[in-house]
């Protein structure tokens, strides 16, 4: 497969070579932390010449290329993954042994690249990895931002957070690229100049700039040779305290320049689900949108005349909303500089675009007020104008009469830009990451859209690399999967069905169990290590690990715990198979009730971990900083995958699939991609409960829900919500609580009450549970479900999804690379 061969001597003498070129040192001398960054260097020599040779190889066959743009990349740690991906793993470990230093010690050397905060910034990344594993011509464009999602410390049981300084030893593996900065003008006025031929020419004036530069990261393939980009963008001054600006008694102007440069990429918004409105965030995007346009426009130009075949070469992957101001800014380029008229114009835009949807939530859907939207962007604002006027221009055409859709559809409405509006008029794909969430939008939340323009639309069901989070995460059962079926899974996962062949077979069902008990081993002495808490391996390994989010229901989680406990203080003889609850989780900074449930878990661990009455049978551990490199060890020991949002809330999910993928069975409703994998493991293999998507949009429609009458008529919920308020978890300040107790029956009549419907889902919650809990006792049968679930996973692959965006959206051109 592999063109190269490795060279282990040569390898060795230069991590050896790079430890003294780079501290001085030698080998024998150097720190974990050193050896990384000298192993990171030895690896970047073997990827540069792979990286060279892709990209000669693009450039040869003029091949069509993909800019997926995002404002996250939850990438994790590299050097595991490329080592991996370059496959010489087996070699690095062996020159690692005989320099006197553990592989696995020294990855952890390396700071997680956190530029995302959740699912939509991971999908972002197994994305890249599924694209280059597959040889296909993609750009990651995004920011390269000073400080990444913050790190999560738990103090006293409360979230804090930490700056993660992520860069403050550098990185090995980017690489500045100076020659293609490019100029990125905000504020100030457009004056409108009319030429001879009476064309009018549009000029941004008095504003401020700043300089993008780009830096590239590797995304190295799978033993292919590919090497592909992710491309994220650094700011600075433009000619700091440039004289002519003194001259002319602009020292204001050129210090809020420098200024400029440097908040713009200072920090990633910690929100999922949720936009801020924040004028920065706007700069922030526009900074990298205008970046990448401009660079995939002059890469373009660089070998071909005619933009208006632009979309033959190029096209534009919206990754949520967040990149929108991508549709206008092309406009204003092939406009403003490039002389086109705005049907041409148009022509072109609308075949480069395409959007995916991430979520239904209307708190995330972006609406940036006319006013900052327009002092920020002026030139663009006009462009919006000028789109929104012809949009509803056509909506009026089509629906005589029609105002209520204008209201629905306008791009500009209310004082406000709806991204998600321009976005659909702007694009010509739509795409929605579960077949079920795609009905949403089709169905509801675009429904006007849909009806107008039903030829956009389309599902692409989300997926993730099973190459980082079986064959990296977790050694042991992807050396056990490939022992049984050989290694085809590695790049065509639905290879993995093979499995099935051998769950129901005693033999392997106790292999799969054991490798399962050492994943559990690791994860104990990790928890060990960085919570203080001893956990039993043998127990049942119950495990939340997303963000926190009211629709996600972690509380529903700790809420039914807290049930259990109160059943076993009752009494301490219950036959209960002993669990682990594992929650990971971190909150946006601002979200108080979000950040009270963490708090509230953290209580409840408390409370019970120290109470021997209930003999161990429940433990409670919530993994401080849960992150991408650390998600590895817990999908690898995760006996129960919990995929409990309120139907119709969850875009996909994916830690669904990463845990199904390493065996874990799962308990969950029918939401996102959930009902996906249950048609692919059988119903009778997970444990399904509670409302409809359905029932949860007539419930909400019909306004019929009063969770009172939940607590009025249930004792042990009524009991479980007492609690919340009487100090039971808080006896020295028992109203801590009160707003989730709150949040859930409401007394003030005007809030509403349990929004998520964690009391109308409890008891089918339960009973769930004690499913799980009988069906775990048999280990016969939760071996041979869990192995069918692995082997049932082949779907969920993200090189699946790729494919899809491939063949149905992007229809790049397959690269092969030879050295
Ligand atoms: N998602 Cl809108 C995020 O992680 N952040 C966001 O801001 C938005 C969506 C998630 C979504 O909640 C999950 O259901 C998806 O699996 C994931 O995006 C990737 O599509």
């Amino acid at each position: 497969m592999s063109g190269y061969q490795f060279n282990k001597k040569q390898f060795k003498q230069e991590v050896a070579g790079n430890v003294k070129k780079l501290y001085r040192r030698t080998i024998e001398e150097a720190s974990p932390k050193q050896v990384f960054q000298a192993v990171a260097y030895a690896v970047k020599d073997v990827i540069i010449d792979e990286w060279i040779a892709t990209h000669r190889e693009y450039e040869k066959q003029d091949a069509k290329t993909l800019y997926y743009l995002s404002m996250e990349f939850l990438m994790g740690r590299a050097l595991g993954n490329n080592i991996i991906n370059i496959r010489a793993v087996k070699e690095i470990r062996e020159v690692l042994d005989e320099l006197g230093f553990d592989l696995n010690v020294i990855e952890d050397q390396e700071s997680d690249y956190a530029l995302g905060n959740g699912g939509l910034g991971r999908l972002a990344a197994c994305f890249l990895d599924s694209l280059a594993s597959m040889g296909y011509p993609a750009y990651g464009c995004g920011i390269r931002y000073k400080y990444g999602l913050f790190k999560q410390k738990i103090e006293n049981g409360y979230q804090v957070e930490i700056p993660d300084n992520w860069l403050k030893d550098g990185n090995p593996f980017e690489v500045r690229r100076e020659e293609y900065a490019a100029l990125i003008k905000f504020g100030g006025n457009v004056r409108v100049e009319c030429d001879s031929s009476g064309r009018n020419h549009f000029i941004q004036e008095n504003y401020q700039s700043v300089r993008a530069v780009p830096y590239d990261l590797p995304v190295v393939g799978y033993g292919n040779n590919v090497v592909n980009t992710l491309m994220v963008w650094d700011a600075e001054p433009v000619d700091t305290f440039n004289l002519d600006a003194f001259d002319k008694g602009e020292y204001n102007n050129a210090v809020e320049q420098e200024n400029l440069a440097k908040t713009i990429v200072e920090v990633l918004y910690p929100n999922d689900n949720h936009y801020a409105g924040k004028e920065l965030r706007l700069k922030q995007q526009y900074f990298f949108i205008s970046a990448s346009i401009q660079r995939a426009v002059g890469k373009y130009k660089a070998k071909h005349s005619d933009l208006h075949k632009l979309p033959d070469k190029v096209v534009f992957q919206l990754n949520d909303t967040h990149p929108t101001v991508a549709i206008p800014e092309l406009m204003r380029i092939l406009i403003d500089e490039e002389g086109f008229s705005w049907d041409d114009a148009w022509a072109v835009v609308t075949k480069c675009c395409a959007y995916t949807n991430h979520t239904v939530m209307a708190e995330a859907l972006e609406k940036w007020p006319i006013e900052l939207f327009s002092r920020l962007l002026p030139r663009i604002y006009q462009i919006v104008e000028e789109i929104n006027r012809r949009f509803v221009e056509e909506v009026r055409r089509i629906y005589p009469g029609g105002e209520d859709k204008v209201r629905s559809m306008s791009i500009i409405y209310d004082g406000q830009v709806k991204m998600a509006n321009l976005a659909v008029v702007g694009s010509f794909s739509v795409n929605g990451v579960a077949a079920l969430h795609t009905e949403i939008l089709k169905k509801r939340v675009l429904k006007d859209f849909y009806g107008m323009m039903p030829w956009k639309f389309n599902n692409k069901t989300n997926g993730i690399t099973q190459r980082r989070f079986l064959l990296h995460g977790n050694e042991l059962l992807a050396d056990w999967v490939t022992g049984k079926i050989g290694d085809e899974w590695i790049t065509d996962l639905p290879y993995i069905k093979k499995l099935a062949l051998f769950a129901g077979d005693e033999k392997c069902q106790q292999e799969f169990r054991n490798i399962k008990y050492q994943n559990k081993l690791r994860l104990v002495r990790y928890i060990k290590e960085n919570n203080g808490i001893d956990v039993d391996p043998r127990s049942l390994f119950d495990v939340q690990v997303k963000r926190l989010h009211e629709y996600k229901r972690q509380l529903l989680n700790i809420l039914h715990v807290m049930y259990l406990y109160n059943m076993l203080k009752d009494d301490p003889d219950m036959d209960m198979v002993p669990r682990t609850f594992i929650f990971g989780a971190k909150a946006a900074a601002g979200y108080r009730i979000a950040k009270l449930t963490i708090k509230l878990i953290n209580s409840v661990a408390d409370v019970i971990n120290n109470d021997p009455s209930i003999k161990g049978k429940i433990k409670v551990v919530f993994i401080e900083d849960y992150r991408v490199s650390n998600a590895e060890l817990i999908y690898a020991a995760a006996d129960l995958s919990e995929q409990i949002s309120t139907a119709s809330r969850e875009g996909s999910g994916t830690s669904n699939m990463k845990l199904m993928l390493n065996g874990a069975l799962t308990i969950g409703t029918m939401d996102g991609a959930n009902v996906e994998i249950v048609e692919e493991v059988g119903r009778e293999n997970a444990f399904i409960f509670g409302m409809s998507a359905d029932e949860v949009i007539a419930c909400e429609t019909n306004n019929d829900y009063n969770p009172m009458d939940i607590f009025n008529n249930d004792q042990d919920i009524r009991r479980v919500l007492m609690q919340l308020i009487n100090g039971s978890y808080a006896p020295e300040n028992p109203e801590l609580f009160r707003d989730i107790y709150n949040s859930l029956l409401n007394t003030r009549s005007t809030d509403k009450a349990d929004t998520y419907f964690n009391l109308k889902d409890f008891r089918a919650y339960d009973e769930a549970q004690w499913q799980v809990d009988k069906a775990y006792r048999d280990e016969a049968w939760w071996a041979e479900a869990a192995i069918l679930n692995v082997a049932n996973s082949g779907k969920f692959s993200s090189d699946r999804t790729v494919r899809q965006y491939i063949d149905e959206i992007w229809h790049l051109d397959k690269v092969e690379v030879s050295l």
